[in-house]
């Protein structure tokens, strides 16, 4: 009997044709990641109850592009968890979600026209519904990355999923899902600062969120304001996301992959970037060693500050950026 790890082929929905890391056993190959912490995809069959059924075949070429094949969705699942486990070991140094080794599983086609994706801690895995009419699968990148990022968010600062605290909780996810994003930088999915902008989720092509003006969706916060945190946390994370773009690419119009952005600030305040990769290792640090689970927007301002001087010194360029950012979106001023 032949057992191992070996390299398949997989053309998903969304990350197009990429090299997958399966297991064969026996004569057939299985959609599981041995050299990720175990980490395997499995078909709901529609079900919302049990964990479906491992993706199992005798070839190991898997989808074919389109939502109509059962395993193009599980492709872009096992290519996202696999990503998503790469950037988080290579950034910053982290293994798997827990920082334990141990992989997450994830399920598709959950439900019939299930128009979201979820983490479970419980379950320690990852669960994606296929859409409007069973056509618009949530499986996209920068999707898998945020929803993961929520167990990583969990087993560390835990931030609570209400308020302000909630709002930093899912900017969390939609920094570090985009920064999944960045890190993969599939030719069928360029790397941009919008959420979820190849799945049509609205049917008219937009994105789900902006993060140089999150304010663009109609619903989310530029700017800290004293009632941010009633809004429901989706749009609450807002003001983290634009801190966040702010901090990385500074102010005003920009061009970045070829996507246009035009970041404006509170209280007329300039920001010059410090770039993505030194953003991400503050909001890493902060989130890792200085927030809890009721830090909310001026806290987060205080971790930040602190992270920033941790890594790069008192009084550093680095330092004077995060605060800057932070009076750009109205926090701490
Ligand atoms: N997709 C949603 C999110 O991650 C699921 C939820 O409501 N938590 O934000
Ligand atoms: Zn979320």
């Amino acid at each position: 009997k032949v057992e191992g790890v070996k390299t398949g082929t997989g053309n998903g929905v969304f990350v197009g044709t990429v090299p997958l890391t399966t297991t064969q056993s026996g004569s057939s190959y299985q959609l599981k990641d041995g050299t990720r912490g175990g980490q395997y995809t499995t078909d709901m069959g529609n079900r919302t109850s049990g964990n479906g059924t491992l993706f199992s075949k005798s070839s190991d070429s898997w989808g074919n592009g389109s939502a109509s094949n059962r395993e193009s969705a599980a492709v872009d699942a096992q290519y996202g968890a696999a990503a998503t486990w790469d950037f988080y070991k290579n950034t910053f140094g982290r293994s798997g979600i827990r920082n334990d080794g141990v992989g997450a599983f994830s399920r598709v086609h959950y439900d019939t026209g299930y128009v979201n994706a979820f983490w479970d801690d419980g379950c320690f895995c990852m669960t994606y519904g296929d859409g409007d009419n069973d056509t618009h699968p949530l499986t996209e990148l920068d999707v898998a990355g945020h929803e993961m990022s929520h167990g990583v968010t969990s087993a560390t600062a835990n931030l609570n999923y209400s308020g302000e605290s909630g709002g930093l909780n899912e900017a969390t996810s939609d920094i570090f899902g985009n920064a999944v994003e960045f890190y993969a930088n599939l030719p069928k999915d360029n790397p941009d600062y919008l959420v979820g902008e190849l799945i049509d989720i609205n049917g008219n092509g937009t994105p789900l969120r902006y993060m140089d003006k999150p304010s663009k969706d109609g619903r989310s916060a530029d700017s800290w304001y004293s009632g941010v945190g009633n809004l429901d946390v989706h749009y609450s994370s807002g003001v983290a996301n634009h801190f966040f773009y702010l901090l990385a690419e500074g102010s005003g119009a920009k061009v970045i992959n070829g996507v246009s952005y035009n970041s404006p600030t509170a209280n007329n305040v300039t920001v010059t970037g410090i770039g993505r990769d030194k953003a991400l290792q503050i909001w890493y640090k902060a989130l890792t060693s200085y927030m809890t689970s009721t830090t909310n927007y001026a806290a987060a301002r205080t971790a930040t500050e602190n992270a920033a001087k941790d890594l790069y010194g008192a009084g550093s360029a680095e330092v004077i950026a995060v605060g800057t950012a932070w009076a750009g979106v109205n926090v701490g001023t």
